[in-house]
């Protein structure tokens, strides 16, 4: 998602090699376009394409935008895709991240991605080195998509997640431990012990891998 002509159409084209129709003019993406890829680490992730968010949305166009509202609210990370040439990359940011408080969605986790990095005078690698953990690319020439998507696979990789965990009845240290490091959801006692659900991150669901139960 990202800001309108940012070039979201084309990173889902760079990215999938989907044959989603891209024009230089506003909100050609009426309908939000989902493609499967198959991540270097084996993963299936779902790209789906937006609507540009612009300030003031106007009113015939907020039908069409409630899907990419429901993608966005739900989605496991936010690819937020900036005009990495534009003079106004940083207002047009601020922009974005304002319909995302608006919408609910500004707790959903965001990779900033400069785009447009092969114009001339391009600021999206000076912008991708001052705003922490961004990336650049040029979804026109396809230069570093390669490398954002390895940072997409680390970063959903890292996500917070809910597993269900198996605990023996007499370790209470790792209910403690569950408590202390994650948060936990439910907990229930059956014949082999105390059964939880819980959140937690990659570290976490690690150090508990032993006592995971497949969901
Ligand atoms: N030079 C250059 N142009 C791009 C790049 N990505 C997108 N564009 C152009 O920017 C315009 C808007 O792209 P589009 O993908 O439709 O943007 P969207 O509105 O965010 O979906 C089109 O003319 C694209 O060809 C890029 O990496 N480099
Ligand atoms: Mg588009």
């Amino acid at each position: 998602m990202g800001y309108t002509n940012a070039g979201k159409s084309s990173m889902l084209n760079a990215v999938t090699d989907a044959g989603v129709e891209v024009e230089d003019r506003l909100f050609v993406t009426l309908d939000p376009r989902t493609r499967q890829k198959q991540l270097p680490g084996g993963e299936t992730v779902l790209f789906t394409d937006t609507v540009g968010f612009i300030s003031n949305l106007p009113h015939e166009l907020v039908e069409a935008f409630m899907s990419t509202l429901k993608s966005v609210q739900l989605a496991d990370l936010l690819v937020h895709v900036v005009d990495g040439s534009s003079d106004h990359a940083e207002e047009q940011i601020a922009a974005v991240r304002d319909v995302l408080i608006e919408i609910g969605a500004d707790e959903v986790p965001e990779l900033l991605v400069f785009n447009k990095a092969d114009v001339p005078g391009s600021r999206a690698k000076d912008l991708a080195k001052l705003y922490e953990g961004s990336v650049w690319v040029s979804a026109k020439t396809g230069e570093n998509v390669e490398a954002m998507v390895a940072v997409i696979g680390e970063r959903l990789r890292s996500r917070d997640r809910i597993l269900t965990l198996q605990l023996p009845l007499d370790r209470g240290d790792l209910l403690a431990a569950a408590h202390r490091e994650g948060d936990v959801i439910d907990t229930s006692v059956n014949e082999e012990g105390v059964l939880i659900h819980v959140v937690l991150d990659s570290v976490g669901a690690a150090r508990f891998r032993q006592w995971r139960v497949p969901a």
